[in-house]
């Protein structure tokens, strides 16, 4: 048996700070249109979608940091987006900046949502895994200050659509097993990975020219240790001076590159997914009922000087406990 989907990486070139949203989305908009014209059901967009990553600055004016956000989703800027994808039936995954009313106040966080063919809003995630720093560290050649204008979410969830169990996750979550696990313990069979990953890694610099390859290796990896299909796609290129991978790929459950884009700029690149290859996986090598040990992984974490033994409790002779 087989369920097709095809499916669209959107991935983007840089967006400049002075770069309206309405030219951003008349360029999501045209991507749409060649998506759809090669076929694709769904295109996927990257993570901050709609304006410049801002954390790269360090902004003291709540005003000015604001207006990176939206408050509302469609809104004034984004609704063409939504009309383009309800008139021409294909649905997208979108990666923005979200300050949401609620009972306690203003909070912010790294979105994205899942829109059907319908172009309904059926899921909403909230980015968990936040990465860089909350204060000001001007050794940096640019700021990383997504925990400061980000808090995280709650939680990883799947949603049935497009013929399948989808999931969605975001930029750094892509690093992290947990994410990929978490969501194959509810049965996802796709995860959508927006990214915005700097060439250059401040803390870590000897990383540098290994950037890309790690995009790519926990893709593949976390589609082949979870019987999932992994569609990672970026905004790359030089955005205000910083150079970022581009490197969107589609990865098939058997830990597969099978499409990607060549380029660092606006670019349309598709795959027809088997949604049934999945089984094959989950069901033999990783199917989890049957070869999991979650007794032994432990809720036991060895602290500094201890060590596991190799039925997970620890082993504390060797410290002389
Ligand atoms: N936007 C991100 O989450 N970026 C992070 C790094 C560069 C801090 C990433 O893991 O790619």
């Amino acid at each position: 048996m087989s369920r097709y989907l095809t499916v669209a990486m959107g991935q983007l070139g840089p967006i400049q700070r002075a770069d309206s949203r309405a030219s951003v989305v008349a360029r999501l908009c045209a991507m749409m249109r060649e998506a759809k014209a090669l076929g694709a059901q769904l295109i996927v967009y990257p993570e901050l979608a709609l304006t410049t990553f801002f954390p790269r600055w360090y902004i003291e004016d709540p005003q000015e940091l604001h207006a990176f956000y939206e408050t509302t989703m469609p809104n004034a800027d984004t609704q063409p987006l939504f009309d383009l994808a309800r008139e021409l039936g294909i649905g997208f995954y979108l990666g923005y900046a979200e300050l949401a009313q609620e009972a306690d106040g203003l909070h912010q966080y790294n979105t994205s949502i899942l829109v059907n063919q319908q172009a309904e809003i059926i899921a909403k995630y909230r980015k968990v895994h936040v990465p860089g720093h909350s204060e000001h560290e001007p050794w940096r050649r640019f700021q990383h200050l997504e925990k400061r204008y980000f808090e995280s979410g709650p939680g990883f969830g799947v949603t049935e659509a497009f013929g399948g169990v989808m999931g969605m996750a975001l930029c750094n979550d892509r690093r992290w097993a947990e994410t990929y696990r978490v969501l194959a313990l509810q049965r996802c069979e796709m995860v959508f990975i927006g990214y915005n990953t700097p060439v250059h890694n401040a803390p870590a610099p000897q990383h540098d020219d290994l950037s890309l390859f790690h995009n790519q290796l926990s893709l593949q990896a976390g589609a082949y240790q979870n019987g999932m299909w992994v569609v990672g796609v970026a905004k790359g290129g030089l955005e205000e001076g910083v150079d970022s991978i581009g490197g969107s790929c589609i990865v098939a459950p058997s830990g597969e590159v099978i499409s990607r884009c060549i380029t660092k700029d606006d670019e349309v690149q598709v795959a027809r997914c088997d949604l049934d290859w999945c089984a094959i996986y989950k069901r033999t090598t990783f199917d989890f009922d049957l070869h999991r040990r979650p007794h032994a992984y432990g809720l036991i974490t060895a602290k500094k000087g201890e060590t596991l033994a190799a039925d997970g409790t620890l082993w504390q002779a060797a410290v002389g406990h």
